[in-house]
């Protein structure tokens, strides 16, 4: 039984009901992950791109203290104005957020979760959460790894941002049973980029393949998620080297700032957006139209089998 928190926008509700594909989108991304308006046209975007495969989308977030499964154009437009108004939700933050009837843009954990309530069971997006690197000292670690581990939910996204300890990361990920697909990859793409040094758990190389392994794991029981890692177009990649730099140099402003926590990837987006004078942002919105691609049709073939 659904709790009295949620409320489920018609025309997902109808395909849930159905059981015809629906795709889960987060909303961090929207009010913390890129700027106004690009998010908003963004997001928007992405919604088209889910319908244009076959599955109905459904972007998650809370409003005014709701459970919100899929938003409106102006739900949308509201959130994506608000931008860092709106508060950065995790698995923590949601019992506060809903009791002071706020408006919450939800990580891939809290997106993860309110899917799972709602039964959907693939979402995409452009990048989850890692191990940070310096998680030694910091212990950064993003309680997106956690939901990963214990929620039945598969994500779509372009790999590991090396904000993150790309290694660190797949030994958390293993430890916890998280299994890592590439897609049409054996090597594990890096948001910005194609390839990185690490390789990937399963190389599939189509959405059938997919779909079946995660029926077989959630028919048995195994809980959890699963990260199907999408490497961006050819012709939108970066060049490493020069990410490579621009990361090490946001990492070490955020240091010299003290930017900690739940603000730390929200300001290194920020500033790899800045230092690339906007063409991170175009790399990060052609990835995330290309996920959400690949997750409405891995939905489709989901809903089939
Ligand atoms: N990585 C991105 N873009 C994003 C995020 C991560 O490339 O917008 C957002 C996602 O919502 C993710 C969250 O769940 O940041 C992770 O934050 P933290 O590291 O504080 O857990
Ligand atoms: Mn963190």
């Amino acid at each position: 039984m659904l709790n009295p928190y949620i409320d489920i926008h018609p025309d997902v509700k109808a395909a849930i009901d159905s059981g015809k594909p629906v795709v889960a989108l987060e909303s961090t991304i929207i009010s913390h992950g890129m700027p106004y308006p690009e998010n908003v046209q963004t997001a928007l975007r992405v919604e088209q791109a889910v319908r244009d495969n076959g599955a109905v989308p459904a972007t998650i977030a809370i409003l005014k203290g709701r459970l919100k499964i899929g938003l409106s154009e102006d739900e949308i437009t509201y959130l994506g104005q608000r931008g860092l108004d709106a508060i950065k939700t995790s698995r923590r933050d949601i019992p506060f957020v809903v009791a002071n009837k706020q408006d919450g843009a939800t990580t891939v954990a809290s997106t993860m979760i309110l899917a799972d309530m709602a039964g959907i069971r693939v979402f995409a997006t452009g990048g989850i959460g890692g191990v940070h690197r310096g998680a030694e000292t910091s212990f950064d670690i993003s309680a997106d790894l956690e939901e990963l581990a214990q929620t039945n939910v598969a994500v779509v996204c372009a790999g590991i941002k090396s904000i993150l300890d790309l290694g660190l990361t797949l030994e958390y990920l293993e430890t916890k049973g998280v299994p890592v697909i590439g897609y049409q990859t054996g090597t594990l793409p890096a948001f910005y980029t194609r390839e990185s040094e690490f390789g990937v758990d399963y190389c599939l190389d189509s959405p059938e393949q997919i779909a079946s392994a995660l029926k077989a794991k959630w028919e048995m029981s195994l809980c959890g998620g699963a990260v199907i890692a999408n490497p961006i177009p050819t012709e939108h990649a970066m060049p490493s080297k020069l990410m490579d730099s621009v990361i090490a140099e946001a990492i070490k402003e955020m240091e010299q700032k003290g930017i900690k926590g739940k603000d730390s990837t929200p300001f290194l987006l920020a500033k790899v957006a800045e230092k690339t004078k906007g063409d991170s942002l175009k790399a990060n919105i052609a990835l995330v139209l290309n996920n959400a691609k690949l997750a409405a049709n891995v939905a489709v073939c989901f809903s089939k089998s």
